[in-house]
């Protein structure tokens, strides 16, 4: 290659890169997730993990798709070729590279999931308990340590199907504040989905999960059921009301005053007659 052609590959290379990195908007920044960093303890280290994924794997395609077009290129037929080409077959170095090169970023992948993921998912003694009942088509809201409850319905449509917004369930948390979400289920399988917080855990009969968070930026954020649990599974959505602990304390204080005081426990749920229970008539 001369080296004229060189310098012209070096500088297109250098004004694309400089472009790309000059005016990163924020969904860059983020690498396009429907949230950024600070609104809750974790979506920073989400972001990171996703973003830095998609570096490597950009670096990794441009490099392969160099390859590919280089060799249509370089190994294109000639006006001179006749017959077909030489016939290869099996190149030992080749081939283990093309093994081991995918075996490490997996690894890697592997190991920065599994890292970000165990500290997500690490205990923390809450300052807030919340607990969630997903129901086929809405949620019930347990605020533990209030001892109020709020019970919901699910999302109402006007003529034109679109959502009723007032129609939906709430769940307010106060804003910096450390938080567990008691996640169980009414009948059956569901999945508690916060979209801005760039986290969602199931709900599953029987089951009790966990989820340690703490929002960071007030806010009105978005959430729904992300497990098909049904006919109306679209209308399964919730609003989360990120506040001040004074707002907060106003919340619990107007279920109070409408009388929810205590807890819509597991009594509320659908499967009662599950294997080991006696039966009705046995009184
Ligand atoms: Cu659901």
């Amino acid at each position: 290659m001369s080296q004229n052609r060189l310098r012209w590959i070096a500088g297109a290379t250098a004004a694309v890169s400089a472009l790309a990195l000059s005016g990163c908007t924020q969904q860059e920044l983020t690498g396009w997730l429907p949230s950024e960093a600070g609104i809750t303890n974790q979506t920073s280290r989400v972001i990171g993990l996703w973003s830095t994924s998609w570096i490597v794997l950009m670096i990794v395609g441009i490099i392969t798709w160099g390859l590919l077009l280089w060799a249509a290129i370089a190994y294109r037929r000639r006006k001179s070729d006749t017959g077909i080409p030489a016939q290869l077959r099996y190149n030992t170095p080749i081939e283990a590279f093309f093994t081991i090169v995918p075996l490490i970023l997996i690894i890697g992948f592997f190991a920065f999931t599994a890292r970000d993921q165990a500290a997500i998912e690490e205990p923390v003694e809450p300052e807030v308990t919340i607990e969630v009942f997903a129901k086929r088509w809405a949620w019930d809201f347990n605020y533990i340590s209030d001892d109020v409850y709020f019970s919901g319905i699910q999302a109402q449509e006007d003529e034109d199907n679109l959502i009723i917004a007032e129609s939906l369930p709430t769940l307010y948390l106060p804003v910096g504040k450390t938080t567990e979400i008691i996640l169980e289920s009414r009948d059956v399988q569901h999945s508690f989905w916060i979209v801005d917080f760039l986290y969602k855990k199931d709900t599953i009969p029987g089951k009790t999960n966990h989820w340690y968070v703490t929002p960071e930026k007030e806010g009105t954020y978005a959430g729904k059921c992300a497990e098909l649990c049904g006919e109306y599974h679209s209308l399964m959505l919730f609003n989360v009301e990120v506040v001040s602990q004074e707002e907060y304390d106003a919340y619990v204080q107007s279920l109070r005053d409408a009388g929810q005081t205590g807890r819509l426990g597991p009594d509320y749920n659908v499967n009662l007659n599950l294997p080991g229970t006696t039966g009705n008539n046995e009184g």
